[in-house]
């Protein structure tokens, strides 16, 4: 795998599929350079979230997060580049949306940690675990993007 080959998952939560920031985040992924090798509008299955959020369990907003990921669908996305997995967290801003920076997607559209409208992997090694909890490898199509030499050296 060449660096420019590196992949995150990006999932638009259910409040950013409520508030219509679907297509605002998909924007921004593009305008950055990212390549979209994977999409689906779902009704998030329990045992993923279960699975995706396995580091929380013991949180006291568990039960909240859970029964908010399953409140209306998520659109999951993979994503591809440079770096996209550091980049990514960059552009989507911290967890908590009082501290993400504006012009950030949270810093951009949330208001409160529990509704920050959008999730993105942590680390390259989080990014795969993510990637095959949500999505078929058959599901992921590795197309040839043409502005690749308009992208990078
Ligand atoms: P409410 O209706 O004010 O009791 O809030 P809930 O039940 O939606 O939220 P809850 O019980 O998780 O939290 C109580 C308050 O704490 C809530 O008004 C907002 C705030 N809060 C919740 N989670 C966080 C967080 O992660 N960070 C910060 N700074 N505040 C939080
Ligand atoms: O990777 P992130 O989404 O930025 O952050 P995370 O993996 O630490 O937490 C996952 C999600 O859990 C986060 O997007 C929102 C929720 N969360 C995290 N910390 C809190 C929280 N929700 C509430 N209500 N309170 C928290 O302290």
């Amino acid at each position: 795998l060449t660096r420019t080959q590196e992949r995150t998952l990006i999932a638009v939560k259910p409040d950013g599929v409520q508030r219509r920031l679907v297509g605002d985040v998909i924007r921004r992924f593009e305008r950055r350079g990212f390549k979209l090798v994977g999409m689906k509008l779902l009704q998030a299955p329990e045992k993923v979230l279960a699975e995706h959020y396995h580091d929380l369990k013991k949180k006291p907003f568990y039960p909240n997060l859970i029964n908010y990921m399953s409140s209306g669908p998520v659109v999951a996305m993979v994503w591809e580049g440079y770096n996209v997995v550091r980049t990514s967290r960059a552009m989507v801003g911290d967890t908590d949306s009082a501290e993400a920076a504006p012009g950030t997607i949270r810093g951009d559209f949330s208001v409160h940690i529990s509704r920050n409208v959008v999730h993105a992997s942590d680390s390259v090694e989080v990014a795969q675990r993510e990637i095959s909890l949500w999505f078929h490898s058959s599901e992921l199509v590795d197309w040839d993007c043409g502005s690749h030499s308009s992208l990078y050296h």
